[in-house]
């Protein structure tokens, strides 16, 4: 039996949403992040040494990493569903989108939330004026001019083909999911860009979709 190792509001809503798509049979094992510092428990370090989500065990295997995890589960699964056919420009697009999401559209997503918490975070007020200042320029000189330069990348890309690799859905475009869900909660990714609200507006009325929210509970991205 496949079980998901699931973080409340993390990445690992996208595998309970793979899985739903691929109707397969699953248990979701939830673990709840700590209220401040907002780390999974220590429980999830005895499943895989990271402590991070997803993880996935299947009978001996346990996996970690959500687009390994994604890879894994439509390759032993899906019967050739969600994956496009091997050796077609749109498989390419597939594995190039797969690796995107985590290796380029989540850095600078996850530096502004880092740079941001720092901007708040308690600390002796002589230092604050430094620190804010620090983050401020993190933010203005880096952060924000890679994340517009992604988002309208993403959104010039989705322009070609009504999916990231193609005209159909594929588990690329699960993977991608939370990058964008995350730039609508903390990145600016609105109306503006319409490609990419349009994509989150489709995902999220997906059967699919809603019956994974449903078994992995509370979806709301940090931000
Ligand atoms: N690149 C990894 C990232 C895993 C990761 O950082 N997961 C976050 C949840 S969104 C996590 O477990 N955070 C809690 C922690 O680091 O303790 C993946 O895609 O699986």
């Amino acid at each position: 039996m496949i079980v998901v190792h699931h973080l409340n509001n993390s990445r690992s809503q996208r595998v309970l949403w793979l899985l739903e798509e691929l109707g397969v049979a699953y248990e979701v094992k939830r673990y709840e992040r700590d209220a401040n510092t907002m780390l999974a428990p220590p429980a999830l370090r005895a499943v895989h040494p990271l402590g991070k989500s997803p993880v996935v065990t299947d009978g001996e295997l346990t996996l970690a990493e959500s687009g390994a995890i994604i890879e894994y589960l439509a390759g032993r699964y899906g019967d050739g569903r969600l994956v496009p056919a091997a050796g077609t420009p749109d498989r390419l697009r597939y594995t190039y989108w797969m690796h995107y999401a985590e290796g380029s559209a989540m850095p600078p997503l996850l530096l502004k939330l880092v740079f941001e918490r720092v901007e708040t975070a308690p600390m002796p007020f002589f230092i604050r004026p430094v620190a804010r200042a620090i983050a401020g320029r993190a933010k203005s000189s880096f952060i924000e001019p890679q994340i517009k330069l992604h988002l309208d990348f993403m959104e010039a890309e989705l322009g070609k083909s009504t999916w990231f690799a193609g005209d159909e859905l594929t588990a690329a475009d699960i993977q991608m999911s939370f990058p964008l869900e995350a730039a609508a909660a903390r990145a600016g990714l609105d109306a503006t860009r319409p490609k990419l609200t349009a994509f989150l507006e489709r995902i999220h009325a997906r059967p699919a979709y809603k019956r994974a929210l449903e078994k992995g509970g509370p979806y709301e991205l940090l931000r």
